[in-house]
C-alpha cells in the first residue's frame, strides 16, 4: 500500500515538474551514485555532483528514497581522538552559480535500513528536496566508487 502512495505521490510530483515547462529550477545533479551494499538493513551513502545554475542561493534540505527506512544528510568528519565519524546535517548550502561535491570522506546522503541488498549496476531512485528549488527525482547509479 506504502509503495502505491509513493508511486501515485511520484506521478503527481512528475506532472507538477511537466506543468512548470520553461521555468528554469537552476538546480542540477550530475553523477548520482550509490555504493552496493550487500545486506539488507545495512547503511548505504549516495553521493554526487550537486550544482546550482540559478542566480539565488539555494541548498539541500532533505532526502528521501524508497529503498531506504530513513534517509539522512550526513558529513563525515574527524571527531574527538582522530577519529573518523559522521554526524547528520541541517542542510547542505549550495550557492548561486557554484556547486557542491558529495563524496566519501564529505557530505554524503545516509540511507538507513535499506530494504534490500544493492548491487553494482542497478538505479536507485532519489528525491532530493531543496529550500527554494523543491523536490528533484535522481536516479542514482549503484558502483563500487
Ligand atoms: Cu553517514
Amino acid at each position: 500500500m506504502k509503495r502505491l502512495l509513493i508511486a501515485i505521490l511520484l506521478a503527481f510530483l512528475v506532472g507538477l515538474l511537466a506543468g512548470c515547462g520553461g521555468s528554469e529550477k537552476g538546480i542540477v545533479i550530475e553523477d548520482a551514485w550509490v555504493r552496493p551494499s550487500p545486506m539488507t538493513a545495512g547503511n548505504g551513502a549516495a553521493y554526487m555532483v550537486i550544482r546550482n545554475t540559478g542566480s539565488e542561493d539555494d541548498a539541500l534540505i532533505a532526502a528521501d528514497s524508497d529503498i531506504a527506512g530513513a534517509v539522512e544528510i550526513h558529513e563525515t568528519m574527524m571527531m574527538e581522538g582522530d577519529m573518523m565519524g559522521m554526524q547528520p546535517v541541517e542542510s547542505i548550502p549550495v550557492p548561486a552559480g557554484g556547486s557542491v561535491t558529495l563524496e566519501p570522506g564529505g557530505y554524503h546522503i545516509m540511507l538507513i535500513d535499506m530494504r534490500e541488498p544493492l548491487e553494482a549496476g542497478q538505479t536507485v531512485m532519489l528525491t532530493l528536496t531543496f529550500e527554494k528549488a523543491g523536490p528533484i527525482e535522481v536516479q542514482a547509479e549503484v558502483r563500487e566508487q
